[in-house]
């Protein structure tokens, strides 16, 4: 039963005396505040990064990764602009790195992600440890560690940035340094994290007190390889094809605590099943072509292309050919919350 809220002339005049005492009244805005079902801001959209990556070009000419602390792009979400955000709580941008740049060594409280769309050879370093990147890479700044990202190839080099800053933002927990040096300074040798934490192997007496993966680079070589492999089971997933979380491996949680991380492999010509769920979703398409049906949108999908899925939109992929998709959302938050939903279309 739906019971109409009153509108009367001594209604009106009782609001008008409430802002002064610092109060409004709750009936008149409920059904906003607690939707049955969730009321996305967001809308789904898409970044075709043939359009966007002369303007990431363009930005190279004009401004220096030195200059502008960060030379990044923000994708923002249509249904929210000027906020910088791709999602409710996410941001993501397309950064540009040139041959012989710096971006230099900061640190924040925001966690970040990288994901590698054009480029081969440029470096992020973290609390002294460089990494090189490649297509496809996932890596990762955990909070409150410094980073300092160079390109010493001879191309530039551009990458999705996933940052959980509209999260923190909200949490009102921002904090943000720059460190003296444009470097931090080269404490380990490259590559030692992943040997040391990603190889199926701890090193004795090993003890983690963030929630981060100790890992920080997903090399796609390793990834591409692990779902090229389970491939040849044919044991399909309906709504994912094969979807993997990228793990901690000290704890089996999620990478990164405030974002989950999957690569998806499609192979060509499957469709899946109508699935929506509670954490809006940013895709990076790592490899392949194809069609995403979102809610109402058609999405037509190339390889670099982002694009968006919003909270509780259904989502149905058709690739055109084998595609694979990087994709992160606030899932581990809302995990933890005990908020996540998800539903998958009944077949
Ligand atoms: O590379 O540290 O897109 O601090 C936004 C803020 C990237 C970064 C962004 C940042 C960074």
């Amino acid at each position: 039963m739906t019971v109409e809220v009153p509108d009367t002339p001594e209604l009106r005049a009782f609001y008008e005396r409430l802002p002064d005492y610092r109060l409004a009244p709750l009936w008149t805005v409920l059904s906003n505040l607690i939707t049955p079902v969730p009321r996305s801001r967001s809308q789904s959209a898409h970044w075709s990064y043939e359009k966007v990556r002369p303007l990431i070009m363009e930005a190279g000419d004009l401004i220096t990764a030195r200059q502008a602390e960060r030379r990044v792009l923000i994708l923002e979400n249509p249904g929210m602009p000027g906020e910088s955000r791709i999602t409710e709580t996410l941001y993501a941008g397309l950064q540009l790195i040139l041959p012989g740049e710096i971006a230099p060594a900061h640190r924040h409280t925001q966690s970040a992600l990288r994901f590698i769309v054009e480029g081969s050879g440029a470096y992020t370093a973290v609390d002294g440890e460089k990494t090189m990147m490649e297509e496809g890479d996932f890596v990762i700044t955990p909070s409150w560690t410094w980073h300092d990202h160079g390109n010493e190839s001879d191309a530039p080099m551009v990458w999705l940035d996933g940052l959980d800053i509209p999260l923190v933002g909200m949490l009102d927990a921002s904090f943000f340094e720059k460190y003296p040096d444009e470097v931090f300074p080269e404490v380990r040798p490259v590559g030692d994290a992943l040997a040391r934490y990603g190889s199926g192997l701890l090193p004795i007496g090993y003890e983690s007190h963030v929630p981060t993966s100790p890992v920080f680079n997903y090399p796609f070589v390793r990834t591409r390889e692990a779902l090229e492999r389970m491939k040849v089971a044919n044991e399909w997933d309906a709504c994912h094809g094969l979807k993997s979380k990228y793990v901690n491996p000290v704890t089996g949680d999620y990478a990164m605590p405030t974002m989950a991380t999957h690569m998806q492999l499609l192979p060509k010509g499957f469709e899946t099943c109508g699935y929506r769920s509670t954490d809006s979703t940013v895709f990076s398409v790592a490899e392949g072509h194809g069609r995403s049906q979102v809610g109402d949108t058609t999405i037509d999908w190339q390889k670099r292309d982002t694009f968006v899925v919003p909270s509780w939109t259904e989502v149905r992929h058709f690739p055109a050919e084998d595609s694979y998709l990087f994709s992160f959302s606030d899932r581990p938050v809302q995990e933890k919350l005990g908020l996540f939903r998800e539903l998958r279309e009944a077949k």
